[in-house]
This record gives C-alpha cells, sequence and structure tokens, in this order.
C-alpha cells in the first residue's frame, strides 16, 4: 500500500511535466516553442493597434533552390506592415531539422532581449503574435540556428517603409563582401597553367628514374 501510494506521487508529481509548458509569452513542447508571444501589450508609442496582418511564413532546404549557393530559406524575404501592426505568424517547417523565425531589435520593455521568436524541431507549425512600434525601420528576421543564415535564412521586416535594406538578403539585396571566382585569363596565366601541366607529367617520371 504504501509503495502503491509512493507511485501514485511520483504520477501526479510527472503530468505537469509532460504537459505544455507555458508562462508570460512562452510555449514550449515537443515540438516547438514561442518566445515572448505578445498579442495584447502595445507599445508605449501605440495608441492602438493600426492593423492586423497574418503572414503565412515557410522556411526549409527547397524553398533556397532558387538562390545560388544557399542551402535554406524562407519561402519570402520581406515583409511590409504599416506601424503599431499586429502581425501574427504561422511559420512552418518543411525540413526535419531544427528551423526558426527570429525578429531582432523589438523594444526589450515589451520583448525580453528584444527577440519574437518561433522554433520548430522538425516539420510542423506553430503561430504567435507580435506588435511592432510606430517608428519606420527594418527588422532583422533569420533562423538563429548555426550557418543557417549564411546559408540563406535571411529575411527582412519593414515597419512604415522601414528605414535601411539589410545586406546578404538572397535575391533582394547585394552582400557586404561578395565571393569572387573571376579568373582574370591573360597570356601569363595561360603560360603558368601549360607549365604546371607539363611539370605534372614530367615529375613523377624524374622521381622513379631516380628509383
Ligand atoms: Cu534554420
Amino acid at each position: 500500500m504504501k509503495k502503491l501510494i509512493i507511485l501514485l506521487g511520483f504520477v501526479l508529481f510527472a503530468i505537469p511535466a509532460y504537459s505544455v509548458m507555458s508562462h508570460k509569452g512562452m510555449t514550449m513542447d515537443e515540438k516547438g516553442m514561442v518566445m515572448n508571444d505578445n498579442p495584447d501589450n502595445l507599445p508605449k508609442d501605440c495608441p492602438e493597434i493600426a492593423e492586423d496582418v497574418h503572414f503565412t511564413v515557410r522556411g526549409g532546404h527547397k524553398h533556397a533552390k532558387k538562390f545560388n549557393g544557399k542551402m535554406y530559406a524562407f519561402d519570402q524575404q520581406q515583409w511590409e506592415v504599416k506601424p503599431c501592426s499586429r502581425i501574427k505568424i504561422t511559420f512552418i517547417n518543411d525540413d526535419d531539422i531544427r528551423h526558426q523565425f527570429m525578429v531582432h531589435d523589438l523594444p526589450g520593455y515589451l520583448y525580453p532581449e528584444g527577440m519574437f521568436h518561433i522554433e520548430l524541431y522538425g516539420k510542423g507549425q506553430k503561430q504567435g503574435s507580435f506588435i511592432v512600434p510606430s517608428q519606420p525601420k527594418t527588422y532583422l528576421v533569420h533562423c538563429d540556428i548555426a550557418q543557417h543564415m549564411e546559408k540563406g535564412m535571411k529575411a527582412q521586416l519593414k515597419v512604415a517603409g522601414g528605414d535601411k535594406d539589410l545586406p546578404s538578403i538572397p535575391g533582394l539585396t547585394e552582400p557586404v563582401t561578395a565571393d569572387s571566382y573571376i579568373v582574370n585569363w591573360t597570356s601569363a596565366s595561360w603560360a603558368m597553367l601549360v607549365f604546371a601541366v607539363l611539370v605534372g607529367f614530367a615529375l613523377p617520371f624524374f622521381i622513379l628514374k631516380r628509383k
């Protein structure tokens, strides 16, 4: 009987761990998480919500196929909204690996570390909302998994037209320093190539002969 009571105690303790974890602005389950979800609190400079918008954003390898040399991408690279918009994001991960939809530089008094993000551990979808302030600003949207932004998961959110374009957004903006693969073929470089090929052929004969 005593054993049964102890066992029952363990089971009761374990139940909350199996259910969805949720505290202020954060929900988490076995599929992923939504961080700093904010459908209600207005930024200080917004008297009211100007507009409700809903974007469905997909992320994954297949969306990068149209970009040379990229591995992962979102299906869109830019979103534009009015000041004080409430943005609902449905993020769909089309891959079997982790991806994120992460926005930076939001007001810290509403979004810890200025961040709103949805993460999926594999294929699936999650939804979250955030409200943007009124100033014209361009917000970085990316996937923060190591090397995913460099491999193409980079986009921008423009509020009130934005204040700039971010670099290195696939198909949209130029990189800060472009990769260069250009070879300038002069007669000297041709001569060098011919010489290198001849040496490459001849050298093994000399080495074998010396043995
Ligand atoms: Cu990713």
